[in-house]
C-alpha cells in the first residue's frame, strides 16, 4: 500500500469515527452526549493525521492497557502524543476483531499530562525534590540494604503491578526472592480475583477461565453473576449481549439490576455477601430431579456424593430466607441450566471479594461439573480477569508469596531447588504475606519496608485509614509510577516508570492469550520501563543481570515455566497471540482447557462440599444496610489514568452512592443531596443517585475517586481464609443526608446504552 493510500486510510478512517461519533450524538439525549463524546478531541486527531506526513508517525499493533478483555489495536504517534487507536486486522485481534470502549480509544491524556513523573523524587526535609537516576537508585538500594541487614529480607515486602508486562512482572517477582530475599511479593490479584484462582486450583487445577472467546460467544446460555459485564468488561459484555439476542439464554444473578441484566431471560436479585447459597441451592435442584450429567460426573469427577449430601441443606425456603431468592427463580434457573447444550458460567469481584469467596467459586465449580459443562465448545468457566494483565503479571508470572512462575509451588524442594540454581541464591520454603495481610504485619512491626510498583494501595486497600497509617509509619517506601499517587505521597523515593504506549512485552487477557506490547512512543521525559529499572537496581544490589530486551526476559520465563515453554515473543507477534498452556516451540496453545482430563493428580475434577458462611459483618439495628462497592464504565481504578481524560471527567466528575427510592425518601434523601456513609471503620460523604437499580437493605458506591474513598469504610482484617481476598463486596453502613449543596450526579437514564463499545459495535 502506497504511504499516500495509507494515509488516505488513516485520516478516513477517523473522519468516519468522528461522523459515527457525531451521529451517536444526535441519537442520545443532548445532555448525555456533551459529556459522553470527546467529539472536540477526535476532530482534533483526525486532523492531526491528515496534516502530516505518514512517514513521521509511529505506529504499533498492540494490546489495551486498562482491562484484561486484551483488545488489540493500531495506535498512532507522532512521537509525543497518541493521535488515534485504529482498529488493527481481526486475525490480530483474537478477542475484540474491530470493536474497543471507550478507555481503549480515547484514554491517553495521562501519557502527556502536566503532572506525570518524568524524573526520580527523593524525600528531603520532608518534601520531594528531583533527583537523578543515579541518586535516586543508590538510595533505594541502601534503604532496602539497611532494612535487609538489620531485620533480615522477610522485612521487606514487595507488590508487583499488574498494569506492567509479564516480563517486568517476572523480574518483579525475582528481584524480590533473589534480590532481597523475601518471599513476600504479591500484587491486586489478591484484592481481586484470588478466590477464584484458588478455588479452581483446587477442583480442576488451573485457576483461569476453561473457554476461549468463541466459546462465550457461541454458547447457548450463561449464568452470570457478581459480574457488571457491560460497565467493566464492555467488550465481552457486547458479544455476550449479540449471543442472547441470537437466540442464547441469559441467566443473572446479582444485588444491582446492573445493565446486562436488560437482556437476562431471567434476572434474580440477589442479598450481597451469601452466593453459596443460592448455588448450592440450584446444585440441589438439578441433583435432586436428576437433570445433572451422571455420564460427566461419573467418568470425570471425584466428590460427588458429598456433593450432593452437603447441598441438602439448602432447601429452597432456606435459601429464599438468606439471599431473597423465591423458590421458582432457583428451579427455572436451574432447570435453563441443565437444559441447555452448552453452558458458560461467568463471574467477577461479586463472588469473589468476600471473606469467603473461595467457597463461592467452589460452588460455581461443582455447578459446572455437575451439568457436564466443561471442555466441550461453548462450555465453561469464564471469571472475566481484571487489570490488563492480572491473569499474566498477577498471576502466571508468579509474582506471589506461594508460587514462582507458572504456579509452581515453594514449598516443593525440587521446584525451590530448580529456581535456586538458575537464579543463583537461597529461597526460603515458607510462604511470603499475600498483599493485605503486608498491612496487618506491618502494624505488628514484622513488615519494615515496601517497594510497591504501580499499586496504589493507599486508595485500593481495604480499610484505607489503616492503610495510610501504615504508608506513613514504613521506615522505608519506595514507590514506582506514573504519577505522584496518594501512595506515592507517603513515599521516600519515588521512581518513574513508563505507561504499556511507551514499552514492549506482553500481556496475557483473560482467556489466556499471551499478545504483544508494542512501543509506540519514546518514555515521556526521563522515565524508564519497569524491568530497566529493576535491571538497574538489581544491579546495584550486588547481581548481575544483563537483559538487552523483554524478549530476553521472556526466554528465561520460558525455561522455568512449563506454562508457558513455547509462548516466545517472535511466535505470540507472528501467530496473533497464543494461548496458556503451551508447552513447547511446537505446541500450538490451548483454546479450551480440560476437553481430555483435568489438571489434577489423577485427572478428574475434584468436587468439593461446600457449606453455609456469611459475610464478616452483618447489617444490625445500629449499621442497618449493607454497603457494595464497584465500578463505572468511564473510571478506572483510583483515577490515575481517567481522571486526567477531560471527555471522560465531564461524565462521571466524582462518586456517588446508589440508595432505593423507598429507601431514599425514608431518610429524606433526594438524587444529588449529599449522603453521609458511616461504617464501624470511617465514614465519606457523597452525592445520592436514587435509583431502584438496588434493592431496598443495600447501597452501592464505586470506588474511582480519593476525596470519598469508599475504603475508609472496608474492613482490612477479614480475609479469606485460604485466598486471603478482603470482603470489599459487604460492609454494614449506615446513611444520613447531611446539610450542603446538592451536587449533580448522572442518573440511570442518562447513561448512554452503547457508549461502551464504538468502532463496529
Ligand atoms: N470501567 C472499568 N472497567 C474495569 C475496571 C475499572 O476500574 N473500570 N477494573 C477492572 C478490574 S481490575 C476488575 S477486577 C473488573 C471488575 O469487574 P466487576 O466485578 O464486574 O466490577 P464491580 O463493579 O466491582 O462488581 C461487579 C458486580 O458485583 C455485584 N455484587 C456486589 N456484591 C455482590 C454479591 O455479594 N454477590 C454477587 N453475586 N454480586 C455482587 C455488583 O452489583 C456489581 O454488579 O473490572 C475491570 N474493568
Ligand atoms: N472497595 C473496593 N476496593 C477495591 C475493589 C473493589 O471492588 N471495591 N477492587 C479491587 C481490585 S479488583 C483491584 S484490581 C484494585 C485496583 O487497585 P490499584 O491497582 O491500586 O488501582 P489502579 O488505580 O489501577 O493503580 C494502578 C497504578 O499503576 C500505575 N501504572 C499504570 N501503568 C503502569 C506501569 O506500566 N508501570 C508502573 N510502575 N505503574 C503503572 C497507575 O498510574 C496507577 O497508579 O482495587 C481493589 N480495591
Ligand atoms: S474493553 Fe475497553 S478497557 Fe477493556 S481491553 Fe477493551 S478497549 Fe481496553
Ligand atoms: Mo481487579
Amino acid at each position: 500500500m502506497s504511504d499516500e493510500t495509507e494515509k488516505a486510510g488513516v485520516a478516513g478512517y477517523m473522519q468516519r469515527a468522528k461522523q459515527q461519533a457525531l451521529a451517536n450524538v444526535e441519537q442520545v439525549t443532548e445532555g448525555t452526549a456533551a459529556r459522553t463524546l470527546p467529539e472536540g478531541k477526535l476532530f482534533e486527531i483526525a486532523q492531526s493525521i491528515g496534516d502530516r506526513q505518514l512517514e513521521e508517525l509511529n505506529v504499533a499493533d498492540t494490546t489495551c492497557g486498562y482491562c484484561a478483555v486484551g483488545c488489540r489495536f493500531d495506535l498512532y504517534s507522532d512521537g509525543e502524543e497518541i493521535l488515534a487507536a485504529r482498529p488493527t486486522t481481526e486475525e490480530n485481534a483474537p478477542v475484540n476483531g474491530i470493536s474497543t470502549c471507550v478507555k481503549g480509544k480515547f484514554g491517553y491524556d495521562f501519557i502527556n499530562s502536566d503532572d506525570r513523573l518524568t524524573s526520580p523524587l527523593v524525600r528531603e526535609n520532608g518534601e520531594f525534590r528531583t533527583a537523578t537516576w543515579d541518586e535516586a537508585l543508590d538510595r533505594v538500594a541502601e534503604g532496602l540494604d539497611e532494612i535487609r541487614s538489620e531485620h533480615g529480607g522477610e522485612a521487606l515486602s514487595v507488590i508487583a503491578s499488574s498494569k506492567a508486562t509479564n516480563e517486568e512482572n517476572y523480574l518483579m517477582g525475582k528481584f524480590a526472592q533473589q534480590v532481597l530475599g523475601t518471599n513476600s511479593v504479591d500484587n491486586c490479584n489478591r484484592l481481586c480475583h484470588s478466590s477464584t484462582v484458588t478455588g479452581l486450583a483446587r477442583t480442576y487445577g488451573y485457576g483461569a477461565a476453561s473457554v476461549s472467546i468463541e466459546d462465550l460467544e457461541s454458547t447457548d446460555c450463561y449464568l452470570l453473576t457478581g459480574s457488571n459485564t457491560t460497565e467493566a468488561h464492555p467488550v465481552i459484555g457486547t458479544r455476550i449481549k449479540q449471543n442472547v439476542r441470537d437466540g442464547a439464554d441469559l441467566v443473572v444473578f446479582d444485588p444491582r439490576e446492573v445493565q446486562i441484566a436488560e437482556y437476562a431471560t431471567q434476572y434474580s436479585r440477589v442479598t450481597p455477601g451469601y452466593d453459596a447459597v443460592w448455588i448450592n441451592g440450584i446444585t440441589r435442584h438439578i441433583v435432586n430431579e436428576g437433570l445433572y450429567d451422571e455420564a460427566f460426573v461419573d467418568e470425570r469427577t471425584t466428590g460427588f456424593e458429598d456433593v450432593k449430601e452437603s447441598v441438602q441443606a439448602f432447601t429452597p425456603e432456606r435459601v429464599e430466607e438468606t439471599t431473597g431468592v423465591p423458590p421458582e427463580e432457583i428451579e427455572s434457573a436451574a432447570e435453563t441450566i441443565a437444559e441447555a447444550d452448552t453452558c458458560v458460567f461467568g463471574w467477577t469481584l461479586g463472588l469473589t471479594e468476600h471473606s469467603h469467596g473461595t467457597e463461592n467459586v467452589m460452588a460455581m465449580a461443582n455447578l459446572a461439573a455437575v451439568t457436564g459443562n466443561l471442555g466441550k465448545p461453548g462450555a465453561g468457566v469464564s471469571p472475566f480477569r481484571g487489570q490488563n494483565n492480572v491473569q499474566g503479571g498477577g498471576g502466571d508470572m508468579g509474582p506471589l508469596p506461594d508460587n514462582f512462575p507458572g504456579y509452581q509451588d515453594i514449598a516443593d524442594d525440587q521446584i525451590r531447588a530448580k529456581f535456586e540454581d538458575s537464579w543463583d541464591c537461597d529461597i526460603s520454603p515458607e510462604y511470603g504475606y499475600y498483599t493485605t495481610q503486608m498491612f496487618l504485619e506491618a502494624d505488628k512491626g514484622n513488615v519494615r519496608g515496601m517497594y510497591i510498583i504501580g499499586e496504589n494501595s493507599a486508595l485500593s486497600e481495604p480499610g484505607v485509614n489503616h492503610a495510610e497509617k501504615i504508608l506513613s509509619e514504613l521506615d522505608f517506601l519506595v514507590v514506582q509510577d506514573l504519577f505522584v499517587t496518594e501512595t506515592a505521597k507517603f513515599a521516600d523515593i519515588v521512581l518513574p516508570a513508563c505507561s504499556f504506549v511507551e514499552k514492549t512485552g506482553t500481556f496475557t487477557n483473560t482467556d489466556r492469550t499471551v499478545q504483544m506490547v508494542k512501543q509506540v512512543m519514546e518514555p515521556k521525559g526521563d522515565s524508564r520501563p519497569d524491568w530497566q529499572i529493576l535491571q538497574d537496581l538489581a544491579n546495584r544490589m550486588g547481581y548481575e543481570w544483563d537483559y538487552d530486551s523483554t524478549a530476553e526476559i521472556m526466554e528465561e520465563v520460558n525455561s522455568l515455566t512449563p506454562l508457558y515453554g513455547g509462548i516466545t515473543h517472535e511466535r505470540v507477534d507472528s501467530e496473533g497471540g497464543l494461548q496458556w498452556p503451551c508447552w513447547d516451540e511446537d505446541h500450538p496453545g490451548t483454546k479450551r482447557l480440560y476437553t481430555e482430563e483435568f489438571n489434577t493428580d489423577d485427572g478428574n475434577a475434584h468436587l468439593q462440599s461446600v457449606g453455609f458462611s456469611e459475610p464478616a459483618e452483618t447489617p444490625d439495628e445500629e449499621y442497618p444496610f449493607t454497603l457494595t462497592t464497584g465500578r463505572v464504565l468511564y473510571q478506572y481504578h483510583t483515577g490515575t489514568m481517567t481522571h486526567r481524560e477531560e471527555g471522560i471527567m465531564q461524565y462521571t466528575p466524582s462518586d456517588f452512592v446508589e440508595i432505593h427510592p423507598q429507601t431514599a425518601a425514608s431518610h429524606g434523601i433526594e438524587t444529588g443531596d449529599q449522603v453521609r456513609i458511616e461504617s464501624r471503620r470511617g465514614e465519606i460523604t457523597v452525592p445520592a443517585q436514587v435509583t431502584d437499580r438496588v434493592g431496598h437493605d443495600a447501597v452501592f458506591a464505586p470506588i474511582h475517586f480519593a476525596e470519598s474513598a469508599v475504603n475508609r469504610l472496608t474492613d482490612e482484617e477479614h480475609l479469606d481464609p485460604s485466598a486471603a481476598t478482603p470482603e470489599f463486596k459487604v460492609s454494614a453502613v449506615r446513611i444520613s443526608p447531611t446539610e450542603g449543596e446538592s451536587t449533580p450526579v448522572t442518573t440511570d437514564e442518562q447513561r448512554p446504552e452503547e457508549a461502551g463499545t464504538m468502532g463496529g459495535d
